[in-house]
């Protein structure tokens, strides 16, 4: 490797001194959103175009130096923080916000990578479009980080993840090529779709400098319900009937409990209009009337059955957001509290009660006094696990006894959050052999010296 100060220079060179932050400078790209991962890296460079991305990720090839690609920081598992060597190059897409092309007819957005999810909702929604992406983090999330983790979401029901709204890459290579694809096609079977190998890979195998993202109809109407059930069964047959009555028109099935409620209602002053022991937020769009109307037969027929004890059905778009806002505030919220020890897990949708069930039981034996924060997209099958008062030096006890209850049940320990640097080791420990192989042979052939995102998603090297 060479020596820093020659790298510095030539990345000053291709960006401009005022792009390149050291020491102090770099401190709020140094740390991750949840204040768990602390780096040092020898830069943070902000290009402003393509070719400067190219230029310091030859730089960086050049020199030895291990890239971090970073878009808006909010990674929830490490994976945009550099290590504490002082030897990381972070690339930051911050200053590549454009919104290059809305197509209403084609239903498509081309935008750079570091443009802001909703800086680019909004702008589709000025077409009467909708980008389907929505989570609590989209003011500050980019659309390259988005793609690099496959992010999910409340509205994956409906729309599925992120990579499915991918139609067209432009990606830097770690051996200096740029591959661009930037199509705004819906059908495209000419070859391997590498595109898809950027996709959900953390930044691993390349930078994602541009993208072209598929578009749906905005919806004109929308019924949003906050509904108190029983229990997870209840919630199931709800689910069920919701499917059945309003399927085409369901875009989220969100679960929250009534502790999660509790802490927010603590730590962040809102209150919510029903109480109990877990409560389910459903929501439907459609561009059509009626929608309300079958909301609320769908209801009262949960009321007859016994599956919903207390609910509220929005009355109008403030109050809808009222009752989103509560959803949206409990990460923030569990950190107030102390944080948790994330798990990001999803298992077959039908077997979520079991998995509760198993899970609280082992988590009763081994960790007395922890405390759940449990909520998540019950539509998709996939629970946020959070652990909370859990001593310090029995952490990696209850992280991988949770993993365990997982992997017993077939399910996934990150369904939506990614590897990063936080599940990497856990990864390692539950993927089977041939897992392992593939993965360490895409890497080897993308990257054969190792200088995207060192130590994220990829186990090291034996
Ligand atoms: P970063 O945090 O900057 O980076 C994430 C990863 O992508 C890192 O590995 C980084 O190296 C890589 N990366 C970033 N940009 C690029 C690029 N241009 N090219 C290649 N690699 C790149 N996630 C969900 O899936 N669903 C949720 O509901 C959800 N809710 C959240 C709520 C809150 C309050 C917070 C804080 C986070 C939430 N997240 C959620 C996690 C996070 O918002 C997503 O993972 C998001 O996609 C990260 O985008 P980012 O731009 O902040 O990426
Ligand atoms: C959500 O669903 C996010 O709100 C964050 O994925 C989950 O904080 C978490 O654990
Ligand atoms: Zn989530």
């Amino acid at each position: 490797m060479s020596d820093g100060s020659t790298l510095l220079d030539t990345l000053r060179s291709i960006c401009g001194n005022a792009a390149v932050l050291t020491g102090g400078d770099t401190a709020a790209y140094a740390t991750d959103w949840r204040d768990m991962f602390h780096g040092t890296p020898l830069c943070v460079v902000r290009p402003a175009s393509t070719n400067e991305v190219v230029g310091c990720v030859a730089a960086c090839a050049e020199a030895g130096a291990g890239i971090v690609p970073q878009g808006g920081n909010t990674g929830l598992a490490g994976g945009a923080t550099p290590d504490a060597s002082g030897t990381q190059v972070t690339i930051a897409l911050d200053r590549m916000t454009a919104i290059r092309r809305i197509d209403p007819i084609g239903m498509t957005v081309e935008v750079e990578a570091g443009a802001i999810l909703q800086a680019v909702k909004d702008a589709a929604k000025d077409k009467n479009r909708l980008l389907p992406i929505s989570l609590a983090a989209e003011g500050s999330a980019r659309i390259g980080g988005l793609i690099a983790t496959n992010a999910g979401g409340v509205d994956v029901l409906r729309y599925g993840m992120t990579r499915g709204l991918v139609l067209g890459l432009e990606v830097a290579l770690p051996d200096g090529q740029i591959l661009s694809r930037l199509r705004h096609l819906r059908k495209d079977n000419a070859g391997y779709d590498l595109k898809q190998l950027f996709i959900g890979t953390e930044g691993t195998l390349g930078i994602v400098t541009a993208a072209v993202l598929r578009l749906v109809p905005l919806l004109r109407h929308r019924a949003t319900a906050l509904i108190a059930v029983p229990d997870i069964a209840a919630a199931m047959r709800l689910y069920e009937r919701a499917q059945s009555e309003i399927g085409e028109a369901l875009s989220a099935f969100e679960l929250i409990s009534g502790d999660g409620l509790k802490l927010v209602a603590e730590h962040m002053g809102k209150d919510a209009p029903v109480s109990g022991d877990w409560v389910l937020l459903i929501e439907a769009g459609s561009s059509l009337p009626g929608l309300r109307e079958a909301a609320e037969a769908l209801l009262e027929a949960a009321f007859e059955e016994g599956w919903a004890t207390d609910g509220v059905l929005a009355e109008s778009e403030a109050q809808a957001e009222t009752l989103w806002q509560l959803r949206e505030a409990l990460t923030e919220a569990e950190g107030k509290a102390g944080g948790a020890i994330k798990h990001d897990i999803s298992v077959p949708i039908t077997a979520i009660d079991e998995f509760l069930h198993d899970a609280g039981k082992m988590l009763r034996s081994i960790a007395t006094d922890a405390r759940l924060n449990v909520f998540g997209h019950l539509g998709d099958g996939n629970l946020h696990y959070n652990v909370m008062n859990v001593a310090k030096e029995n952490t990696g006890r209850v992280n991988a006894a949770v993993h365990d209850v997982v992997a017993r049940h077939d399910g996934s320990i990150s369904a939506e959050h990614g590897l990063g640097q936080y599940r990497v080791a856990e990864w390692a420990r539950l993927a089977g052999a041939t897992e392992h192989d593939l993965t360490r042979r895409i890497k080897d052939a993308l990257d054969p010296a190792g200088i995207m995102n060192p130590g994220k998603l990829v186990p090291p090297h034996d």
